[in-house]
């Protein structure tokens, strides 16, 4: 596997300020699951040393040089604006669906996009040919776009550890556009959910406008994947910890001391998205309807301080201590408190006691990336017994599904599911925990990032055909010094751009000139080739000197004489004139388009989502019940085409090219029938894809207009 550069917000080291105290390891998600890459790969990790406005000493920087780190400075004003602004009050909420909790201000973009410009030049200063490049998180979306502006041929992987929210809810960020053109520098997103994979692609296309398939979306000529790879941790480390004697010495001693007979377990940061209030509350409404279990449940909620410098977690930490003194004065007795809140870290060894010591483990965020805790009580149990409570609302639900799922706003019933595990027999339990246990034992960390890295290495072996400039398309042409080239021309999207209804993509008044020059100058060798019907582009061109391949190459009007290629039955259209009707009907805003023997069904006025997803089914229909007629079906963009058999425009476009005399082919297109053009054409022909999407052309441009710049070289 080539090197990788690992790049996250945070080094996953805490640097004390005292140059003279040792660096300590920092918990976390990332830092853990990360780690198995940084230590047994050969691998560079890019972050912020956690330390603002300090210049570390020395033989600091050699010291993490050494442990291969390198670090981003950021300023103190820079992270309040960077990291406690955009980032942690206004992406995090937002993703995790608080939409009331965002800012008024919202200011600090700009400092965010400067920290995330200077984490591209670290990362470019750093770069190898032939590095995988893998960006972490939600402080960091601008540094693919960034980075690939610096190193356009870098392998790039990004991956959120965050959900990522419905587009209704995404729309919501006023940087929408630029974060989702961020994202898109990289080769593959990686989201811990096919449901947030999903809701990324609707974004796609609801904000940008793009046509993402399931997987991969095209963008600036480059095919950018993505998808789910949901995130473990180490399985057998937490299993071997849990066996250690430290660890079960420290059971014993938690067991004995315990008064009550059920303990249950909350671990994690102390963050209004973990739904700790919540998960009191229920606690609170169990002791009201079920008061036998005082004195024999205790609840214990380990809450690791977080993000202290920001006034909302300050207020949301009061906001659990008021809870908890109420809940304790009211079900409490002399002796005993029926919830524990411990506001600090636990060490490893007290982590996984306490996941051993469990009965019940609570975990029941509001919204969850993924949420580690969850797996780590699994694989901790190694006793086989314990139960989990877990979110729905957690990316960990979509694994775990043997758990005890439950919506953490209905109170009532995370009340009563509480009593469940609590009353559940031991068969079940130990059920439920064995196939938890063997889900996660197949995908654990080490999994989680081999297939991240291998998924992006696997990408940067596919062909790329990017934009290139009119400018270097002409002097590649120029280095042929042909005197007779022929020129192949596709008519909508690639000589005037693609309209909403196809009636309005009539020729602008500078498009008829440039094609009444060109056709004046290279008489026979100059063709548009479209699928449009004769008679509109007949209406439109009436100069009889533009020569023409029109309905897909069923008709060629040569010097202003309309012929017919091929004798074709169409008498298949009446059968799906009505399938197409019906979908027109269902689908606001889309309309059939019927030629000599063709039928199209275009949606390009149509909802966004609903237009492709009925197209899909148009095409299972056609597929599953007219296998048996004579036709072909075109994917066209935002159109399905009906089209009769053993006429294309390549066919078409041969005849053409064996008759007339030329030294050179220029051929140019936008959409699927185009390929069929390119296929037919010589290896040296110059073939030129203009916009997004997969081709076999040779050369790739961005509009309409850049192909006219071209063609104004050749008049
Ligand atoms: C983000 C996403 C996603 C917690 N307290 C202690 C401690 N921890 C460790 C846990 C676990 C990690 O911290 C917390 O991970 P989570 O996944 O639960 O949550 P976030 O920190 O919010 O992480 C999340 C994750 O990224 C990874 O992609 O799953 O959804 O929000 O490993 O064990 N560790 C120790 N003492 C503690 O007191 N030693």
């Amino acid at each position: 596997m080539s090197r990788v550069i690992i790049v996250s917000n945070r080094l996953p080291v805490a640097i004390p300020t005292d140059p003279t105290l040792p660096l300590t390891g920092s918990a976390g998600g990332l830092g853990t699951s990360m780690k198995g890459v940084h230590e047994t790969g050969d691998s560079l990790w890019i972050g912020w040393s956690g330390l603002a406005d300090v210049d570390l000493s020395k033989d600091r920087q050699e010291e993490l040089t050494d442990l291969r780190y390198a670090t981003v400075p950021i300023s103190a004003e820079e992270i309040r604006e960077y990291y406690d602004g955009i980032s942690n009050s206004l992406i995090w909420p937002l993703f995790h669906y608080l939409i009331h909790q965002l800012p008024y201000d919202g200011q600090g973009w700009q400092t965010y996009r400067k920290i995330n410009q200077r984490f591209a030049n670290t990362i470019a200063a750093h770069y190898q040919s032939g590095n995988a490049v893998w960006i972490h998180d939600y402080h960091l979306t601008l540094v693919p776009g960034m980075l690939r502006e610096l190193i356009p041929d870098a392998q790039i992987g990004f991956f959120l550890h965050i959900p990522f929210p419905s587009s209704e809810v995404f729309r919501a960020f006023p940087w929408r556009e630029e974060m989702l053109q961020g994202l898109l520098g990289a080769d593959l997103v990686g989201f811990h959910t096919f449901d947030y994979s999903r809701h990324f692609a609707s974004s796609l296309v609801r904000i940008l406008g793009a046509e993402p398939e399931v997987d991969r979306v095209v963008h600036e000529g480059r095919t950018v994947h993505f998808g789910a790879f949901p995130i473990s941790i180490d399985v057998t480390g937490f299993a071997k910890r849990a066996a250690s004697t430290s660890v079960q010495e420290m059971v014993q001693k938690m067991r004995s001391q315990q008064t009550e007979r059920f303990l249950g377990l909350g671990i994690d940061r102390l963050d209004y998205t973990k739904g700790i209030p919540r998960r009191l509350l229920a606690v609170e409404r169990f002791f009201d309807k079920y008061p036998d279990y005082r004195g024999q449940f205790r609840f214990l909620q380990i809450a690791v301080p977080t993000r202290e410098t920001s006034a909302a977690y300050a207020d949301f930490r009061s906001f659990v201590n008021e809870l908890v003194g109420r809940i304790n004065s009211k079900h409490g007795a002399l002796n005993a408190a029926p919830v524990h809140l411990l506001y600090r870290s636990v060490d490893a060894t007290e982590l996984s006691a306490l996941y051993l010591a469990a009965d019940l483990m609570m975990v029941t965020p509001l919204r969850d990336g993924m949420n580690l805790v969850a797996k780590e009580f699994v694989a901790s149990r190694i006793d086989g017994m314990g139960v989990l409570m877990l979110s729905e609302f957690a990316g960990a639900a979509a694994e775990l599904g043997e758990a005890i799922l439950v919506n953490p706003y209905d109170i009532e019933s995370v009340a009563d599911r509480i009593r469940d595990c609590l009353q559940m027999d031991e068969v079940e339990r130990r059920g439920r925990m064995s196939l938890l246990a063997r889900r996660i034992k197949q995908t654990d960390n080490r999994f989680w990032s081999r297939s991240f890295l291998s998924r992006l290495e696997s990408i940067a072996q596919e062909p790329r055909v990017p934009f290139c400039s009119p400018e270097s398309i002409q002097g590649q042409i120029a280095k042929r010094e042909s005197r007779k080239p022929m020129f192949l021309l596709d008519y909508d999207g690639t000589l005037i751009g693609i309209k909403d209804r196809p009636a309005m993509a009539a020729p602008d008044v500078d498009l008829v000139d440039l094609i009444r020059q060109l056709s004046e100058r290279h008489a026979d060798r100059f063709w548009i080739v479209s699928g449009r019907h004769r008679a509109d582009l007949g209406e439109w061109f009436p100069d009889a000197r533009v020569n023409m391949i029109a309905e897909h190459g069923l008709w060629v009007r040569h010097r202003g004489t309309w012929s017919k290629t091929v004798e074709v039955d169409a008498s298949w259209t009446e059968k799906l004139r009505p399938i197409l009707a019906s979908f027109a009907e269902r689908t606001p805003g889309s309309q059939i388009e019927e030629k000599s023997a063709s039928i199209a069904w275009h949606y390009r006025m149509a909802d966004p989502e609903l237009g492709p997803a009925q197209a899909k089914e148009l095409r299972l229909h056609l597929l599953e019940s007219f296998s048996n007629l004579p036709v072909q079906i075109l994917n066209g963009k935002m159109c399905v085409e009906i089209r009769v058999q053993g006429v294309n425009k390549g066919i078409t476009a041969r005849q053409i090219m064996d008759r007339f005399p030329h030294d050179c082919l220029i051929a140019a297109g936008d959409d699927q029938t185009d390929e069929d053009l390119f296929k037919t054409l010589p290896a040296d022909a110059v073939t030129i894809k203009i916009g997004n999407g997969m081709t076999g052309a040779n050369f790739r441009m961005r509009t309409p207009a850049h192909l006219r710049t071209l063609l104004r070289f050749f008049v």
